[in-house]
C-alpha cells in the first residue's frame, strides 16, 4: 500500500510553518523526528486525566496510568518482537541502554577479552565500551571500512575466540549504511560473544525483529521514531537480563529491603529504579501504535523511493561528495556529504536561510569522520513525512548555496 504522505503532513503540524520566508523542509531527522498528533494528545490526556504514579497506587489513576505505562511495554514489544515483555526495558534512551549493557559486560569481560565495535558507531556505542576496556583490562577492537560499508572480511578476522562482546549500530547515522547485523550475530555467536545491535536509526525506519536477528541487547530512543524524548528501550534476552545487576538502586525497583540488604523485584522492574518517564512511555506506545498502523515495511519502501529519487540528483551536482555505500538499496534515509572548498557549517547556514533543516558537524561520531579524512559533514535524514518536493528543495538549495559561495550573491 502506497502512504498518504499529504495526510500524514496534516498529523504533524510543526512541518507547516515559515522558515527565514521558507516553507520548512525539515531534513534532520537523524538528530530527532518530529511528533503527530496523536503522540502530543496521548500525553496530554494522560497529565490531563490519568497522571499518578505507577505500580504503588490502589486508586483508580495510580490504576489507569499502570496500564498505560504497562500497555505501552507490550506493544514495543510487538514492534520488535521480543519473546517477551519482560524483556523490554525503559530507559532514557540508546545512550543510557547501551550504558547499561556495558555495566553488565564490566560484570563478565576477563583482562585480555576483547570487544569489537566499527568505526561508524555513534559516541554512545563506543565511549562506554572504552570505559570497560579500561576498567577491566579488555581490548577495543574496530572493524573498518570498505566502498563505504562495514568491511566484512574485516570483521571476520576481528572476532575470535577471545571476544567477548561484538557491539554494532544497524544503520549508520553518517553512512547510512545497513549493516548486516543477523549475519554478524551469527558470528559473534560461533565465537561465543554477544551481539549488540544499536537500533537507534533502524528501528524508526524499518521492520524488527531481534529474534530473527538473534541478538543479545538491542537499543533505540523514542524520540527518534515520532516519540518523546527522555525515554528509549533496552531489550535483552531474558537468560542475560536475569544475570545482570541492576544499574540503579532505589524505589520501584526491590522485593524486600532490610537494614544491610535488599533483594529485586522481577524483570522487567529491577531495572527501572524510581519513578520512571510514565509520561514519555505512554507517548512511545502511541508512536509505536502510529508507526505499526502505517505499516514499517510501506515507511521504508517510502525512505527507499525518496533516496532513489534524489540520490542521482545529489550525484550529479559538480563538487559535491557523499559519503557512505553507493548502493542505494543498502541505505537508510541518511546522507552525508561536502560541498567542495566549504564548511559543512556554512553549507547548513545557507541551507536554512532556504527553509532546509540540516545537521553539520562530526555527528557524535569523530572516529568516523577522521577516518573520512575529513573536519566535519553536511547531512539529511529523511522520515516518513517528508516528499519528493523537499528532495528537489534540498538539490535547489545545495545548487544555490554552491552558487552563492562561488559568486558572494544568489
Ligand atoms: N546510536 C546512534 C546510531 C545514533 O544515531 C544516536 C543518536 C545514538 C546512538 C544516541 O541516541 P540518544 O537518543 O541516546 O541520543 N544520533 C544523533 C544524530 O545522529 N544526531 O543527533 C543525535
Amino acid at each position: 500500500m502506497t502512504l498518504d504522505i499529504n495526510k500524514i503532513r496534516r498529523e504533524f503540524q510543526i512541518l507547516d510553518q515559515i522558515v527565514n520566508d521558507e516553507p520548512l523542509v525539515y531534513l534532520d531527522n537523524a538528530a530527532t523526528t518530529q511528533k503527530p498528533q496523536q503522540v502530543l494528545d496521548i500525553i496530554r490526556d494522560y497529565y490531563e486525566q490519568n497522571n499518578a504514579n505507577v505500580h504503588r497506587g490502589v486508586h483508580t489513576l495510580a490504576e489507569r496510568a499502570t496500564v498505560q505505562y504497562e500497555t505501552s511495554r507490550d506493544k514495543v514489544c510487538a514492534l520488535i518482537h521480543a519473546n517477551a515483555r519482560e524483556e523490554v526495558l525503559f530507559t532514557r534512551g540508546t545512550t543510557t541502554a547501551l550504558n547499561w549493557i556495558a555495566k553488565f559486560a564490566e560484570q563478565i569481560i576477563q583482562p585480555g577479552e576483547e570487544i569489537v565495535i566499527s568505526i561508524m558507531e555513534h559516541h554512545s556505542n563506543i565511549i562506554p565500551w572504552q570505559q570497560v576496556a579500561a576498567k577491566t583490562g579488555a581490548v577495543l577492537k574496530f572493524v573498518y571500512l570498505k566502498d563505504g560499508e562495514l568491511d566484512m572480511a574485516d570483521l571476520r578476522s576481528k572476532i575470535t575466540d577471545k571476544t567477548k562482546v561484538v557491539s554494532i549500530t544497524q544503520v549508520s547515522n553518517v553512512l547510512g549504511v545497513i549493516n548486516p547485523v543477523k549475519e554478524i550475530a551469527q558470528i559473534a555467536h560461533q565465537h561465543g560473544a554477544i551481539m549488540v545491535v544499536d537500533g537507534a536509526q533502524s528501528t524508526p525506519h524499518m521492520a524488527i525483529d531481534v529474534q530473527d536477528l538473534d541478538c543479545d541487547f538491542f537499543a533505540f530512543s523514542g524520540h527518534k521514531m515520532a516519540g518523546p524524548t527522555g525515554i528509549g528501550v533496552l531489550y535483552g534476552k531474558a537468560a542475560l537480563l536475569e544475570q545482570m545487576n541492576p544499574v540503579e538502586f532505589g524505589g520501584e525497583m526491590i522485593d524486600f529491603v532490610y537494614e544491610q540488604t535488599a533483594t529485586w523485584k522481577a524483570l522487567p522492574w529491577k531495572f527501572e529504579a524510581g519513578t520512571p518517564n510514565i509520561a514519555g512511555a505512554i507517548g512511545l506506545g502511541a508512536a509505536v501504535d502510529y508507526l505499526t498502523n502505517l505499516g514499517m515495511a510501506d515507511i521504508q519502501a517510502h525512505e527507499q523511493a525518496l533516496i532513489n529519487y534524489v540520490m542521482p540528483k545529489l550525484r550529479a551536482i559538480e563538487g559535491l561528495t557523499i559519503y557512505g555505500p553507493t548502493d542505494n538499496q543498502r541505505r537508510g534515509g541518511v546522507i552525508a556529504f561536502n560541498l567542495d572548498g566549504l564548511h559543512p557549517h556554512d553549507v547548513a547556514t545557507a541551507l536554512d536561510m532556504e527553509g532546509v533543516a540540516v545537521r553539520a558537524g562530526h555527528h557524535c561520531a569523530q572516529p568516523l569522520i577522521d577516518y573520512l579524512g575529513v573536519a566535519a559533514t553536511a547531512r539529511a535524514s529523511f522520515y516518513v513525512y517528508n516528499t519528493f518536493a523537499d528532495c528537489d528543495k534540498l538539490v535547489q538549495a545545495i545548487q544555490l548555496t554552491k552558487e552563492f559561495f562561488k559568486h558572494g550573491t544568489l
